[in-house]
């Protein structure tokens, strides 16, 4: 991650907090998916079936953040020095919501590879995995990553501790390193580093951990870059 972490600005303070209270009045399409929710449907969480729902259906959930899309889009361009669009038939990047069921608690420990569930009109290269922080806790929003768990012993850990309730507290401590969101901040990095969503304590009552998030890849015939949830 600290190699491969860019980090590029879209928004400042004012415009975050009103983006955040567009998702925050969308409460009733939230999807509950563990410790966060996410509105709009994601590549890497929803069965294919429930997927292709959420795409056809996504226009009257997320329609309203075009503007926010199209600046992000524009920003991430730059940060890649390509072309950056949405891909086809597949998801508008979306958003992860985090209140204070999840308080004192951490994601869990994972690589991204939501490519493998989309559709690909042609052949792609270096995948990538980008959150903008619209809204955080007092506590704050962090992410947590292993720079020295190598990508096969990160996949082994994964498949040990899957299904196991133990998951979180099994994950390693060592090595742990962790990159504090700045509101308004865009992160973008390979997802192939372990990583979670930090703990970072307590998330008080009416407090949220809002961030736009998204998977994207390099379309090698059509020389651009293309995103998706
Ligand atoms: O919310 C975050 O900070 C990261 C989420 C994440 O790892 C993912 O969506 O793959
Ligand atoms: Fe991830």
């Amino acid at each position: 991650m600290r190699d491969d972490l860019k980090t590029g600005y879209v928004c400042n303070v004012t415009e975050c907090a009103r983006w955040a209270d567009v998702v925050l009045d969308k409460a009733d399409e939230f999807v509950n998916r563990g410790i966060f929710y996410t509105l709009g449907g994601g590549a890497y969480i929803d069965t294919p079936e429930e997927y292709r729902t959420r795409v056809d259906d996504q226009d009257r959930v997320l329609g309203k953040f075009q503007g926010l899309r199209d600046k992000v889009m524009l920003v991430m361009g730059q940060m890649l020095n390509t072309e950056v669009k949405q891909l086809d038939r597949a998801g508008y990047p979306g958003f992860h919501i985090v209140g204070s069921g999840a308080s004192g608690r951490s994601g869990m420990f994972h690589v991204d590879m939501p490519y493998q569930h989309v559709y690909w009109p042609g052949p792609f290269c270096n995948p990538f995995t980008f959150t903008l922080l619209l809204r955080t806790p007092r506590c704050g929003s962090a992410l947590w990553h292993w720079d020295d768990i190598g990508f096969d012993e990160a996949m082994k850990i994964i498949v040990e501790t899957r299904d196991s309730s133990l998951a979180i507290a099994e994950m390693p401590t060592i090595g742990r390193e962790t990159i504090k969101y700045d509101v308004g901040a865009l992160y973008v990095h390979s997802g192939r580093v372990p990583h979670a969503i930090a703990d970072m304590g307590e998330i008080g009552e009416g407090e949220y951990r809002v961030t736009l998030q998204g998977h994207g890849a390099y379309l090698i015939e059509e020389g651009c870059a293309a995103v998706y949830f």
